[in-house]
This record gives C-alpha cells, structure tokens and sequence, in this order.
C-alpha cells in the first residue's frame, strides 16, 4: 500500500482519487479526466489545495463549518473523549455523559416545548427517524392509516431512501426505487422561477394552500405530517415570501397535522438565530439537526422532538437506533462547537452585524447586468443569473450551463461558491469578519465579470423562448 501523504504530487493523489474512490453525486468519468481539486488544509475562512491554491469557502465546507476551520479547542475536546470513553452505546438502558449534556444543551436552546433529543450520525438518518417517529406517534394514538408525508418538489431531505423520498429531487427519484410509498410532494414556493404574473406575497399563499388542497384530497385522516425547511438549501436559497409559512402552520395547525422543521441547514445560527424556524415564526413539533451542531468537525444529527410527540413515543418501545445514535465524540465535539457559538455570540453578531453587512454588499450585486433577484438571510443567501432581469428569462441552454461557467470563474477567483442550476449561492462560515465579506464580494463581482464578457463573447446572452 502507498503511503499517501498531503506532500504526494496532485497528478498521483488524483490519479489514486480516480482509481478507489467513488464520489457522491459526480459523474466520475468526468471526474478521473479532469481530476478531483484535493483540499490539504484549511484555517478560519480558508482553504488550501495540494497545488498551495487558497480560496475563501463562501459555502461552509457543504452548509455546515459554521464556526470556520482550525478551532484547537474542537479537535482537543474529541481526543479529551477518545481517551476517556470513546465508544458507547445509548441502547437498552445505558447512557453517557456527552449524550445527557448534548441533548440538555439542545432542550435548552430549542424554542417552544422541543425539550427531547433523539441522535443520529446525519441528517439524512435524522429524517429517517422522523418519518418512523410521526408514523409510529400516529399508530400509538390508534390512527396508523395517518401514515402519508407532505414535502415539497426540489425540497432536499438527504439521500437515504426514506430522506431522499422526502426530498423533491426529480433527479434522485429517478434512481433507485425512490420514492418510497406515503411521501406526496406539493409545489415550492419559489416566486423568482414560478411566480408568473402574481405578487410575492399572493403566490406564498397560494403554495401554502396546496397544502390544504393536498390534505383535502387525501383525506385529513391519512396525513401524519408535513416537512418543510424554513429556507431551502440545497435548492437554491429558495427564500418563501412572506405569506408562506403563516399560512402552512395555520393549515397544520387545523388539520391537526405534525409539522417537522428541516433545521439541517437553517440550524444553529444561518439565519441569525439558533434556528430558523425562530425566524420565520414556526412552530414544529419535530426538527431535524445535523452539519452546524457540531460545525462539520464530526458526524453528527438528531431530531428535537416536543413534549407530546415524545411522550406518545415512550408508551412504546420504539425498535429504532443506530450504532452511533450519541457517539460520544460527536457529542463532545458538539458541546464544544455550541459552547464557542455561544460564548463568543456568534448567532447574535450575525443577526446584529455581519449578516446585515453582509446583505447589504450582495444586494450591490443586483445592479450586475448578469444578476436577477439577490436575497439574503442571516448568513444564507441565493443570486439569479438571468439573460433579462425584467422578463425574469431563463436561459437558452440547460438550467445549470452558464451556473457551471460562473462557478468555474468562481474558483478562478479565488472563492468557493456553489452552483444549483442557474442560481449561485453562498452560506458562508458565520465567523467571517466584514474584511472578509469585502473580499468575497470583491471576487464574486469578478467572477460575474468573467462569465457575463464570456457569455457576451460566444453569444450566450440568449433567453429560453
Ligand atoms: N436536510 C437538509 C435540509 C439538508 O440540506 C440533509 C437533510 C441531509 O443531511 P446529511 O448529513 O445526511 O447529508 C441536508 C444535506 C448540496 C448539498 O449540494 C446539501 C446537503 C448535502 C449534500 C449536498 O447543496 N444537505
């Protein structure tokens, strides 16, 4: 076996890369051609790849390194617990003290009555549990044909079956047997793509209303719940108008219907609280929690359950787990990433000063002949390219053909910045200083420099008929 090393030439690691590894949603073929960028070394905001390349990670890692990179104290509080108790399970009857100190810590900080924590390794196994919890909750209260989940199309839940199935990825549906039976997906309320004619705020409450619609169609006896994320990610910064999500709890709360807040991304300071179901005024009963609990620097993910949920759920035994349900590493990573989020105020100086500084310089990018709509929220933000803001045109090209072009020039530029479709979006570290916003809008307005002359110069500026 070679000794792999950060100081192996980048041609043999990717070359390694090609041979072994399988990435997730890449087409490796493209991938061996070109080569994976290796990622050596990362401090604060900054990344460094095996050529010595730095770039600024406006992402995050993937939504989740939200304390920035290299914080000793992490790394520290996990070889403190490797050393103490390194693995212990939390079934039949046995516990640990990172677990009780976690799941006190998140009752604590949770809004409303969300008082129970139930741990997985991800958020994908998270939203697992929760289609196993609310369908056993309504078994246990002697309505087991309440058994259908309402989600939204291009809503992203995870990847495992039962995640994936909650998700509204077309593409991933596509794959594999997905979705599983009792997901009935509805639409989302993206105005910039879907909006049409109508206001904002009459096309929020005319998306929520298919909730209702749904729930009316199916039966109100057959729902047990609804799963939304308060913003959605990996869909592109989709930011619901206004209207939405007043009016998706009313319908839940009338139907009696298990509201599930997907916190994966929104969690744990993005939008300038704890949670964003804080800042757009829900009221789960259950929410998923994964990547910025333990900022990345160990799998871990949960649900936060309320009283009664949980309290329907202890009458029986409910037969779900996994080995590394409250790893306690990851637990201890966790307590010591909330503990720093915590004491240094980080949630507050984003809802006070960095987030509104940091709208305020990419909503300037909305001027860019190139850009649509900007929205930002927190930390967590989306921009539409667009060959004609004022008709809010698409493209002449596949969604994602000039998104692939500007992220390219992204790199370029010295800045990590993701693609999804023709939109570009950014959910930064919540440590980055303004120095560091100034710079990252710097290279994101050379970057839509670079794709809007290329665009110009091979005649891409062509809006779909
Ligand atoms: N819920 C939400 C809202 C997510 O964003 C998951 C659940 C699943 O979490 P795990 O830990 O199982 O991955 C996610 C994950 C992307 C991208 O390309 C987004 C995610 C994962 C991978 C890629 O934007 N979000």
């Amino acid at each position: 076996m070679t000794l792999i090393t950060n100081h192996m030439p980048t041609a043999e690691l990717q070359a390694i890369d090609a041979a072994h590894h399988m990435h997730p949603f890449t087409e490796d073929k493209d991938l061996a051609k070109k080569g994976a960028r290796v990622i050596t070394r990362a401090n604060g905001v900054t990344l460094t790849d095996s050529d010595g390349n730095e770039f600024l990670d406006a992402m995050a890692g993937l939504w989740c390194v939200n304390i920035g990179y290299g914080r000793n104290e992490l790394a520290e509080a996990a070889a403190r617990q490797m050393t103490e108790l390194p693995y212990y399970n939390t079934f039949f009857q046995t516990t640990h003290v990172p677990a009780i100190a976690l799941a006190e810590k998140l009752a604590d900080l949770a809004p409303y009555d969300l008082n129970h924590v139930f741990f997985a390794s991800s958020g994908s196994e998270a939203n697992d549990t929760n289609i196993r919890m609310v369908r056993t909750y309504w078994a246990q209260k002697g309505q087991p044909e309440r058994d259908i989940i309402i989600s939204r199309r291009n809503a992203y839940h995870g990847s495992s079956m039962g995640s994936g199935s909650l998700g509204g990825m077309s593409a991933m549906h596509a794959q594999g047997g997905m979705p599983i039976a009792g997901i009935h997906h509805i639409g989302q309320p993206d105005w910039w793509s879907e909006g049409g004619a109508m206001s904002p705020d009459e096309f929020g409450l005319m998306r929520a209303r298919e909730l209702e619609q749904a729930i009316e169609e199916l039966g109100a006896h057959r729902v047990a719940a609804f799963i939304g994320e308060p913003i959605q990610g990996a869909g592109g910064v989709i930011v619901p108008p206004s209207t939405y999500w007043p009016e998706i709890q009313r319908i839940c709360d009338k139907h009696g219907i298990l509201l599930i807040a997907d916190e994966v991304i929104c969690g744990f300071g993005r939008t300038g609280n704890w949670f964003g179901s804080q800042t757009f005024g829900i009221r789960p009963h259950i929410m998923t929690i994964a990547k910025g609990l333990s900022s990345g620097y160990a799998p871990i993910g949960g649900s936060i359950v309320c009283d009664e949920v949980a309290e329907v759920i202890a009458g029986c035994e409910f037969a779900h787990g996994y080995t590394y349900s409250g790893h306690p590493v990851a637990c201890a990573v966790a307590l010591e990433n909330l503990r720093i989020m915590d004491e240094e105020g980080i949630v507050d100086r984003v809802a006070a000063e960095t987030g509104p500084y940091l709208q305020q310089k990419w909503e300037t990018l909305a001027d860019h002949p190139l850009v649509g709509e900007t929205r930002m929220v927190g930390m967590m933000g989306s921009l539409v390219l667009t060959p004609d803001k004022a008709s809010r045109a698409t493209f002449a090209f596949d969604a994602g053909t000039v998104g692939l072009i500007c992220r390219e020039h992204c790199f370029a530029s010295g800045l990590v910045m993701r693609a999804v479709g023709d939109r570009m979006v950014i959910s930064p570290p919540l440590v980055m200083s303004r120095d560091d916003i100034d710079r990252l809008i710097e290279r994101a307005t050379r970057a839509l420099d670079l794709t809007h002359a290329r665009l110009k110069q091979d005649g891409m500026m062509k809006a779909a008929g």
